[in-house]
């Protein structure tokens, strides 16, 4: 007998779930960017409505050479496309096309206090790196992103751990609005994976693994070639003991284990197993030559679409268009809340 697995008639199918997510243009994705966050992006395409941005705006909040920021933004958006994201399920878009996120953003400052912003670890860390430059935009930074996700009435937020703090700011500014002027915002939550929210710098596995950092053999680059790779894991800073186990204190063969485990999907047991009795020098090629394997048909896929910018400008300017319809909506729902004028 068959069994009837289609929902009763009376009852409404259920909306699918909002996910927004996005990543500054600022140099190369690393394989941190890519295992903590881009990497999730494509499968939730197929159960979720997906908006995925490359913020640029927040990428000037520290100086950014414009020849420079405007290659990588188109990079950033053809890797995007290369990870998996399809831009015909979901919406992928640049920042700025879509002139919604700056307005909402100076609303938004206006509901955020000083204390919350200064209390921020990315605005610590960064401004002890450019302290030169402790610019304004560095500090309301996460205003900018709360305006990114709460203008699609988002439910889940994708990334990696360091940015947990941001969203709960998000979440804080959402309930503090909805608060004084009725239930305008959703609430949104962090969603972030159980292995790779923190990839851990090859040459310093105490410290995030950073596009930013000025030490190149301490990220690996998505687009890095695969000899590259392999030179880069073979260098990896480890420990003075020939034991592949996953253990606390063995910062750096806990990272690589996360990473192989990652790429390959095997467990940190089966992982111990295949590399009992064998040295640090054969565990660390097969990690290289795992992630190197995994990364190729990103970078085939991106060079492939590099050679096409007519067809990344058509999908950056549709994706621009549908965001912004979107987004416009929400921010007229606020004007009007506010008592501005319409
Ligand atoms: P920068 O070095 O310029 O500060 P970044 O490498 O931290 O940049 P972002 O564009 O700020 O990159 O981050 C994009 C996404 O990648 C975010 O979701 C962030 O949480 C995630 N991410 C960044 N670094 C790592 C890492 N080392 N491990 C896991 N996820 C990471
Ligand atoms: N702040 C994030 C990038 C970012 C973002 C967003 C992430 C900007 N707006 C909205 C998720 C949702 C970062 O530095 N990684």
């Amino acid at each position: 007998m068959q069994e009837n697995i289609s929902a009763p008639k009376s009852e409404k199918p259920e909306k699918k779930k909002i996910i927004f997510s996005g990543i500054q243009p600022t140099g190369v994705m690393t394989l941190g960017n890519y295992l903590g966050a881009v990497r999730n992006w494509g499968p939730l395409q197929e159960e979720y409505n997906c908006a995925y941005s490359i913020v640029n705006m927040h990428a000037i909040t520290v100086r950014q050479n414009p020849k420079e920021l405007r290659e990588n933004t188109i990079k950033a958006y053809a890797l995007l496309l290369a990870c998996g994201i399809d831009p015909k399920k979901s919406i992928a878009f640049i920042q700025s096309h879509v002139k919604t996120h700056a307005e909402l953003a100076w609303v938004l400052n206006c509901y955020t206090q000083f204390g919350e912003l200064s209390r921020m670890t990315q605005f610590k860390d960064k401004s002890a790196k450019h302290a030169d430059n402790i610019n304004a935009g560095l500090f309301t930074y996460p205003s900018l992103m709360a305006a990114d996700i709460l203008l699609y009435n988002t439910d889940l937020v994708p990334v990696g751990i360091d940015q947990k703090q941001h969203i709960e700011l998000a979440r804080n500014i959402a309930e503090r609005f909805n608060g004084l002027y009725s239930n305008t915002f959703k609430v949104p939550e962090p969603y972030i994976p159980k292995l790779g929210a923190k990839i851990m710098s090859l040459s310093d596995p105490t410290k995030k693994m950073s596009k930013s950092d000025e030490n190149p053999n301490s990220f690996v680059a998505i687009l890095d070639s695969e000899d590259t790779i392999i030179k880069k894991f073979k260098r990896a800073v480890t420990d003075s003991e020939a034991e592949v186990v996953y253990r606390e204190g063995k910062d750096g063969i806990n990272n690589l284990m996360s990473i192989y485990s990652s790429v390959t999907g095997k467990s940190f047991e089966e992982i111990e197993h295949e590399f009992d009795g064998r040295g640090y020098g054969d565990f660390k090629l097969a990690v290289g030559t795992a992630v190197a394997e995994h990364l190729r048909p990103v970078r085939e896929e991106f060079a492939r679409l590099m050679d096409d910018k007519a067809y990344l400008e058509q999908c950056y300017k549709d994706g621009a268009e549908k965001a912004l319809a979107i987004s416009q909506r929400m921010l007229d729902k606020v004007y009007k809340k506010l008592g501005f004028v319409l």
